[in-house]
C-alpha cells in the first residue's frame, strides 16, 4: 500500500519551509481543516432537508434548522476563536469585523478573511459549493488589533485556500510555496494529499462567464467572448463554455484543466460581484502559485488597494495565456 499523507502531517512537515515559524500558522490551518470537515458533514446532508426540516424552518425535534451558510460561518468562527492563533476575522456573512478579544488573541498573529459557504444558492440543486479563506499576518501591535490590518493587499497573504464540497470534498491551499490539494477520505475522516504541487496549464479551451448578462458587459469582455467562439484550429477555438455559478468550482476546474473564469464589471454590478478580501485575493494567490494569472482586467488583483472589507472587484482568473489575451481585449476596447 502506498504511503498516505494526511493534511495534518503535511502541514507539520511543511512548517520547515518557514524557519521562523513557531507552528502558529500550522495550527491555524489545521483548525480551518477541522471546521471544514464539520461543515462538509452538514453540506452532505443538505438533500435531506425535507426529512430533517427546511433550513430556516423547524425540524422534527422542534429545533430551528440553520441555513447552511450561517451554520458554516459559526463553525469557522468558533474554530478560529478557540484555536487562539487568530486575532480578527472578516467574514462575508458579517457586516462588521469580528475581534477576538480574549487574552490569547492579544498574542495571536493572524487575521483571517473568509467566505464560509460560497455559491450557497447552489445547495438547493445539489451543485458544488465552497469555502474560501485568506490569512494575513497582523502588522500593528495595537490591542485590539487595528481594522486596517485586514485591509492589506493580497500580495501580503501568508496563506490562502479553498474547500470544494463537490463529488468529493477537497481542500486546496498555498502558503506561497506552491499549491497542494487534499481529498477527504470519508472512511477515515481525513484530508489526504491527492494533488501534490498543482500546476495550472499555461492555456486551456474552457471559458467560464455568466453569458446571461452579456448585454451588460464592457465592450472588452464582449469582444473577448466573441474571440473565444470564433473557429481557429491553431488555437483550438471555438472554446468550450462551462459555468457552474460557484466560483470555487469554476476556478477549481480551471486549475486542473486550464481555462479562464471571468466575473466582470457590468451595468448592474459596476465593480463585479466577487469580493476582494474573501474571494478574489485568496483565489488569485492560489492560481498564481499554480502558475496562472489573476487580473481585474487591467492589473494584478493582489496589488489592489483594499479600502473596505466588503469591497468588490472584477475578476479574470485562470491560465496565464488566456488571462493575458482577455486583458488585451480590455485594454483595447474598454
Ligand atoms: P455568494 O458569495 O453570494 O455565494 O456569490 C458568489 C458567487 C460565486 O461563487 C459565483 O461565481 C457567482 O456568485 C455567481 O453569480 P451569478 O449568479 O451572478 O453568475
Ligand atoms: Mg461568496
Amino acid at each position: 500500500m502506498s504511503k498516505v499523507t494526511t493534511l495534518g502531517q503535511f502541514i507539520i512537515e511543511r512548517q520547515a519551509d518557514f524557519p521562523y515559524a513557531k507552528g502558529e500558522l500550522s495550527r491555524l490551518l489545521r483548525d480551518i481543516g477541522i471546521a471544514s470537515k464539520i461543515v462538509n458533514r452538514e453540506v452532505n446532508k443538505a438533500g435531506l432537508v425535507d426529512i430533517l426540516g427546511e433550513t430556516g424552518g423547524t425540524n422534527v425535534q422542534g429545533e430551528k434548522v440553520k441555513k447552511l451558510d450561517i451554520y458554516a460561518n459559526e463553525q469557522f468562527i468558533s474554530a478560529l476563536k478557540s484555536g487562539g492563533e487568530c486575532c480578527m476575522i472578516a467574514s462575508e456573512e458579517n457586516e462588521e469585523l469580528i475581534y477576538i478579544d480574549s487574552e490569547i488573541s492579544s498574542e495571536a498573529k493572524y487575521i483571517v478573511a473568509i467566505d464560509p459557504l460560497d455559491g450557497s444558492s447552489n445547495i438547493d440543486v445539489n451543485v458544488s459549493v465552497g469555502t474560501i479563506f485568506s490569512v494575513y499576518r497582523r502588522r500593528s501591535t495595537d490591542v485590539p488589533v487595528s481594522p486596517d490590518d485586514v485591509l492589506q493587499p493580497g500580495i501580503r497573504q501568508v496563506a490562502a485556500g479553498y474547500v470544494i464540497y463537490g463529488s468529493s470534498t477537497m481542500l486546496v491551499y498555498t502558503t506561497g510555496c506552491g499549491v497542494n490539494g487534499f481529498t477527504l477520505d470519508p472512511s477515515i475522516g481525513e484530508f489526504c494529499l491527492s494533488h501534490p504541487d498543482l500546476k495550472m496549464p499555461e492555456s486551456g479551451t474552457i471559458y467560464s462567464v455568466n453569458e446571461g448578462y452579456y448585454v451588460h458587459f464592457p465592450e472588452g469582455v464582449k469582444k473577448y467572448i466573441k474571440y473565444c467562439q470564433v473557429e481557429d484550429a491553431a488555437s483550438n477555438r471555438p472554446y468550450t463554455s462551462r459555468y457552474v455559478g460557484s466560483a470555487v468550482a469554476d476556478i477549481h476546474r480551471s486549475l486542473i484543466k486550464g481555462g479562464i473564469f471571468i466575473y466582470p464589471s457590468s451595468a448592474h454590478v459596476p465593480s463585479g460581484k466577487l469580493r476582494l478580501l474573501y474571494e478574489a485575493n485568496p483565489l488569485s494567490f492560489i492560481v498564481e502559485q499554480a502558475g496562472g494569472r489573476a487580473s481585474d482586467g487591467y492589473g494584478r488583483i493582489m496589488e489592489l488597494k483594499a479600502t473596505a472589507i466588503h469591497q468588490r472587484t472584477p475578476v479574470f482568473i485562470g491560465s496565464s495565456a488566456m488571462v493575458k489575451k482577455a486583458e488585451e481585449f480590455m485594454l483595447r476596447y474598454s
